[in-house]
């Protein structure tokens, strides 16, 4: 079994296996070599051979305990015909959305747009430079989608006025996103994936008397769907206010928290094995700062079952070897 496949499935205490959101990404100068040269990108991430070249990436620099497959979140809208492009800073640009072209959208159909992925992440699993490692394959959570696709750019910003306007869009849309991202999981899992997370990245945006209805009801849905496929399964509801009860209602296999979350008040509280944490700015400061910090999470899940990982993304402007340090103060811990 996978370190973290222990700390999942056995609850193991004694070993911190690590992995760090967007480790494939543009910190690492071979990453930007080959987005310079591919500018469309979801171009790049339906293209297998690089897909899986940037997945494997980090694994050649770091003693990393995860490959995860490079590819993103709104490939799933793109699947669906949405038109999805990544505008250079500013973020993902969102088209026009049309519900009777999505509603006809088959299972098929979808495949046949990304099954690129499926091959990188099927090739990323036998790969000798995963042996003894996990291959995770993600989703966005319906919520998180539903924001990009009625939204079309991101929330960062806030939410446009009218976002919760039409209701029986909202419930039409939730739906179908449900339906695919199945179909999705299902997919990465028979390719090799052997462990799923779930980001809700804008999990924070919503107030208490809505989380039923958007994040609680959908995401158990799915993590159901996981398990039942026998695959351990990840939740970030980033930034959500009450953490516990995410928990409790959702039941995924373990939890990753976010960099504003007390580590302390989660150790207590939660019983599952928890993720990251660590804030990505602390990898811009210096090494004495960061192994302090790293090893303050360390110590604070000492006994409990604890895969490190940020509190986000790393950051584009993190100096690869601070990363280097960090994956370095884990293994030695
Ligand atoms: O070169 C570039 O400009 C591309 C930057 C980039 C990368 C490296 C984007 C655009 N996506 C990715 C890959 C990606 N996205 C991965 C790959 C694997 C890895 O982690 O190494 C993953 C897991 C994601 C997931 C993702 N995409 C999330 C959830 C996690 C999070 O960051 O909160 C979200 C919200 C997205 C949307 C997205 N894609 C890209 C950007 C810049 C964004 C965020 C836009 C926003 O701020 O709303």
């Amino acid at each position: 079994m996978t370190p973290i496949n222990r700390v999942l499935k056995e609850k193991n205490t004694t070993i911190n296996p690590i992995w760090i959101m967007r480790q494939a990404g543009r910190y690492l100068p071979e990453f930007r070599d080959i987005r310079k040269l591919n500018t469309d990108f979801i171009k790049l991430c339906l293209n297998t051979k690089l897909a899986k070249e940037i997945t494997l990436q980090p694994l050649k620099r770091f003693d990393l305990d995860a490959a995860i497959i490079f590819s993103d979140i709104l490939m799933l809208p793109y699947a669906l015909n949405q038109k999805v492009e990544f505008k250079k800073n500013f973020g993902p640009i969102l088209g026009e959305l049309d519900l009777d072209d999505i509603l006809n959208v088959n299972e098929d159909e979808f495949v046949q747009k990304i099954y690129p992925v499926y091959d990188a992440i099927n090739m990323v699993s036998n790969d000798n430079l995963t042996k003894n490692k996990s291959t995770i394959g993600f989703v966005g959570a319906p919520w998180t989608l539903l924001v990009y696709m009625l939204n079309k750019q991101s929330p960062k910003l806030g939410l446009k006025k009218d976002f919760f306007e039409d209701k029986s869009l909202i419930k039409k849309l939730l739906i179908i996103i449900e339906k695919f991202l199945k179909i999705h999981i299902k997919n990465q899992i028979n390719n090799g994936a052997d462990v799923i997370q779930i980001f809700d990245s804008w999990a924070g945006l919503l107030e208490k008397k809505d989380l039923s209805e958007y994040i609680y009801d959908p995401t158990l849905s799915l993590v159901n769907f996981v398990k039942s496929l026998n695959i351990p399964v990840i939740c970030f509801p980033r930034e959500i206010k009450n953490y516990k009860e995410f928990c409790e209602i959702v039941k995924p296999d373990a939890i990753n928290i976010d960099y504003n979350t007390n580590p302390k008040i989660i150790v207590n509280n939660i019983k599952i094995p928890v993720q990251g944490g660590l804030d990505p700015k602390i990898l811009l400061t210096d090494k004495e700062i960061l192994k302090k910090e790293a090893t303050k999470y360390l110590d604070i899940f000492k006994d409990h079952p604890y895969i490190f990982n940020l509190g986000h993304g790393v950051l584009p402007e993190t100096d690869p070897n601070m990363f280097d340090y960090l994956v370095k103060t884990v293994k030695n811990y």
